[in-house]
């Protein structure tokens, strides 16, 4: 088929380069010209390797083509536009302008039943003359090629006929398996599963903070709890974030707010956490004015560039007083009174808290993530407190006022 993919982003980027090595003639099209002009200068901006070879690839074989005006003569658009919340409310402007810009180049034109083919309607297309179909990604960033191969596919339907059409397209490079049902259901299935995702961290950050009181490790009783054959626990941290996960239940609760109480509660543990951090930073470090943090991580988490909603940036803007970028791990210890593990990259793992014992002396870690071995932490000098851990009292290294 000729396709043209519309948003050349995390998703559309991928998805068009993994149907143009599948044999589809694909149209990268993106609104923002600087885009195009670094996929068209060997896609640097993107991060995830695999995800870049792939590109690189697609691009010098000639199936895949990028364009800043969408081609007329395409068999399937495929859109892949941010869904974002704006105060916790669907923000479905990208859908609504991608529908507007597509409608007049459908022939006869059509796509989703609210938004999409409403717009559709509006610019004269009559939505049962074309087929429309929704196919959540589910792709995790850090393993999108994967991801994108393995992966079972939901693809949904406006009318009988459309799933199976809209499939052809994935068949072409998806080994997993492909469910088609209707479009509604295949909306429900991706951001119910982001929200129970976001529901079990929750429930995974709630025993942290009790198994705290229990005096208890609660990294240490999820572990023995999942080799239970029906139970998986997540893991606790200092909050959720990234572009999907904290996003897409606020789908669900907007939807009903009176029967979502199990969601909502989530949300607001999991927005919760970063303050959690910070009073954690006090309680060791004292409110003073000059006291300095070390925050290691600023991505939404380990081994991604993407700090869209990162705890981080939050845990930032509430203790205020953590700025300046250090230019070196031993800089920002020397200068500080608390470190703050945030994200647990690889790289850190590499740190070896024994070359900085004469920075360390009397300092705090607060390890949110449990990722770093506190007893090496501990022999290097730094007063050692994990979240969820078995907790020790604050030490308050600095006078608090
Ligand atoms: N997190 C925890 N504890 C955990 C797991 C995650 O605190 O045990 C935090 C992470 O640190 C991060 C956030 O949750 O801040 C989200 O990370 P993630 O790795 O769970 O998910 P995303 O946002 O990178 O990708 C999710 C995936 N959804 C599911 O696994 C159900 C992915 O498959 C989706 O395609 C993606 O959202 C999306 O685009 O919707």
């Amino acid at each position: 088929m000729k396709v043209c993919v519309q948003g050349l982003g995390y998703i559309g980027l991928p998805t068009a380069a993994m149907m143009a090595l599948g044999g589809h003639e694909v149209v990268g099209y993106d609104v923002d010209p600087r885009v195009l002009e670094s996929l068209a200068d060997g896609a640097r901006h993107v991060k995830e390797e695999p995800v870049r070879a792939l590109v690189v690839a697609a691009l010098n074989g000639g199936d895949l083509t990028l364009s800043d005006e969408l081609p007329a003569d395409a068999e399937a658009y495929v859109m892949c536009v941010p869904t974002p919340t704006v105060d916790h409310k669907p923000d479905l402007s990208y859908v609504q302008a991608a529908a507007r810009a597509v409608a007049p180049l459908l022939n006869p034109p059509g796509t989703m039943d609210r938004v999409v083919v409403p717009a559709l309607r509006a610019a004269g297309v009559d939505p049962d003359a074309v087929a429309v179909a929704h196919c959540p990604e589910r792709v995790i960033p850090g393993a999108i090629v994967k991801e994108l191969r393995e992966n079972a596919r939901v693809v949904g339907g406006r009318k009988p006929g459309d799933a199976e059409r809209a499939s052809e397209l994935y068949r072409s490079f998806c080994r997993g398996r492909i469910f088609t049902t209707d479009n509604v259901t295949a909306e429900l299935v991706k951001v119910i599963e982001n929200t129970y995702r976001d529901v079990n961290i929750a429930f995974a950050n709630e025993l942290a903070l009790l198994s705290e009181e229990l005096g208890v490790d609660a990294h240490e009783a999820i572990a023995l709890a999942n080799h239970h054959p029906r139970v998986n626990i997540l893991s606790p941290g200092p909050g959720v974030g990234g572009h999907c996960i904290p996003v897409d239940p606020h789908f669900l609760s907007n939807a009903n707010p009176f029967v979502t109480e199990l969601i909502q509660t989530s949300r607001r543990i999991n927005e919760r956490m970063p303050h959690v951090v910070v009073r954690r930073v006090v309680e060791h470090v004292g409110p003073r004015e000059g006291a300095r943090v070390a925050i290691l991580g600023a991505a939404y988490k380990a081994n991604v560039d993407d700090t869209r909603e990162s705890p981080t940036e939050r845990v930032e803007e509430l203790l205020r007083y953590a700025h300046p970028l250090a230019a070196s791990l031993e800089e920002a210890v020397r200068d500080c009174d608390a470190v703050v593990l945030m994200v647990g990259h690889d790289a850190f793992k590499e740190i070896d808290p024994q070359a900085l014992a004469p920075l360390c002396r009397g300092k705090v870690l607060i390890d949110t993530r449990a990722f770093f071995p506190s007893a090496t932490w501990a022999a290097a000098g730094f007063h050692v407190y994990a979240l969820g851990g078995k907790r020790s009292a604050p030490v308050a290294v600095a006078s608090a006022s």
